[in-house]
């Protein structure tokens, strides 16, 4: 049979720094190498956020933003082998093609085999499957969650156990992933380590738990609002720091209260003071800091050189490094045996209707993660 237009409702970003608003759209039906996915349950992330507010260099809009989605496959469009309809997935805004020369490199997860036309917000052959009111909406990250359904290309659709709640495992599409895998995959943190996390949000605490499953020995949860501290003492932190309770500058303050710094840190704000400020917390010869937060447009980060000079590491972590579709799978088994956690960090979940409320408790504070349920 083959599937037509449907008709479903989804919140539609028309334009920057305004409130998402809900609307019937039309999604075509998945063209060759496509997927579409009836979307059950989707995270809202910072960087969703940070997309809205206009200061993306790829932001586009009208758009359907939204990047931490689960779902079942609904139709696939010709000669996709990977998933069949029935099938639970997760949509990865870092797709996996198996082909490149960065899915071919252990170095890297950063397949760019549709990296220019999901930047540009279409499909990969140049167009889009969403239209609102006669008009073209553009897709948002590959993914396109905050839709009943959305259209992704096969090799962004990861294939996962059935048994998996999907109302908790669409944090893996990001925050959870994130934070875990940085500390995993891109700075390898050994045991014994010691490690400062700047940001407590969901990718932050998963840095958290990251780092204690790593087995590092002291693990400083460092942000502005103390409300965030209980739940990161619960998933590993030791020592958290508020940088307001301190007037000399927070990287001073860490590496006085360590005696040198730390051996990693991980920058989950997304703000380039911080991000500086992460790190000059490294321990001098060795220390490496690793950004994960997304800063605006035109910002730029600063130290003085002499920072790396002497020893100290920048880095840098998309998706945690991790490989989606060969790599997510075996992260939902250890959330199935409980290694990893995802309910702890759900504060809140909202029906499609109330998003921009799920979008103001973020700003606010009150949310780790807010998840929006169809
Ligand atoms: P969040 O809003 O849930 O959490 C951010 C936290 O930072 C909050 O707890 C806030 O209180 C704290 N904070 C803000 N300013 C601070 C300051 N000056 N000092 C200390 N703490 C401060 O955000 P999130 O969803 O966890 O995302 C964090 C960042 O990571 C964002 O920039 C997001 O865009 C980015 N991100 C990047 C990736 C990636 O793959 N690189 C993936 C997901 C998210
Ligand atoms: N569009 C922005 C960059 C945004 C960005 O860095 N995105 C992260 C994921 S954030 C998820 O919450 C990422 O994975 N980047 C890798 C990539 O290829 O986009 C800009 O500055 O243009
Ligand atoms: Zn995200
Ligand atoms: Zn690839």
């Amino acid at each position: 049979m083959t599937a037509g237009t449907i008709t479903c409702r989804a919140a539609v970003a028309w334009g920057p720094n305004s409130d998402l608003v809900i609307e019937e759209i039309q999604v075509q039906a998945p063209k060759a190498n496509e997927v579409r996915v009836k979307v059950l349950a989707t995270g809202v992330c910072h960087t969703d956020a940070y997309t809205l507010s206009g200061t993306d260099p790829e932001g586009l809009f009208p758009t359907v933003l939204g990047h931490e989605g689960a779902g079942v496959v609904e139709s696939i469009g010709e000669r996709v082998t990977n998933v069949s309809v029935g099938d639970h997935v997760i949509m990865a805004y870092v797709p996996e093609c198996g082909q490149c020369n960065f899915c071919k490199s252990p170095k890297t997860n950063l397949c760019q085999k549709i990296r220019t036309t999901q930047g540009a917000g279409v499909m990969p052959d140049g167009t889009g499957r969403f239209t609102c009111k006669g008009k073209d909406l553009y897709h948002y990250m590959g993914t396109s969650t905050f839709a009943e359904y959305t259209v992704v290309a096969d090799i962004s659709v990861v294939r996962i156990r059935e048994d998996a709640p999907l109302d908790k495992v669409c944090l893996m599409a990001c925050g959870v992933t994130t934070g875990i895998g940085a500390v995993r995959n891109n700075c390898k943190v050994e045991p014994g380590s010691t490690v400062a996390v700047f940001g407590l949000g969901g990718v932050g605490l998963s840095a958290i738990q990251g780092a204690k499953m790593a087995g590092a020995k002291a693990i400083y949860g460092i942000d502005t609002n103390p409300e965030k501290f209980a739940m990161a003492e619960t998933l590993g932190a030791t020592v958290c720091v508020n940088p307001k309770d301190h007037s000399k500058p927070i990287q001073q303050v860490l590496v006085e209260l360590t005696g040198g710094g730390f051996d990693y840190t991980f920058e989950c704000i997304g703000k380039v003071e911080t991000m500086r400020a992460a790190l000059e917390s490294c321990h001098k010869g060795w220390g490496e800091s690793c950004i994960i937060g997304v800063a605006g447009s035109g910002q730029e980060i600063s130290t003085r050189p002499f920072q790396l000079v002497t020893g100290r590491v920048w880095r840098g972590s998309a998706f945690g490094g991790v490989k989606s579709r060969s790599q997510l799978p075996g992260m939902i088994d250890e959330y199935m045996c409980g290694d990893i956690k995802i309910d702890e960090m759900i504060s809140k979940t909202y029906p499609l209707k109330d998003i921009n409320q799920a979008f103001e408790d973020m700003h606010s504070g009150k949310n780790i993660r807010g998840v929006v349920l169809f």
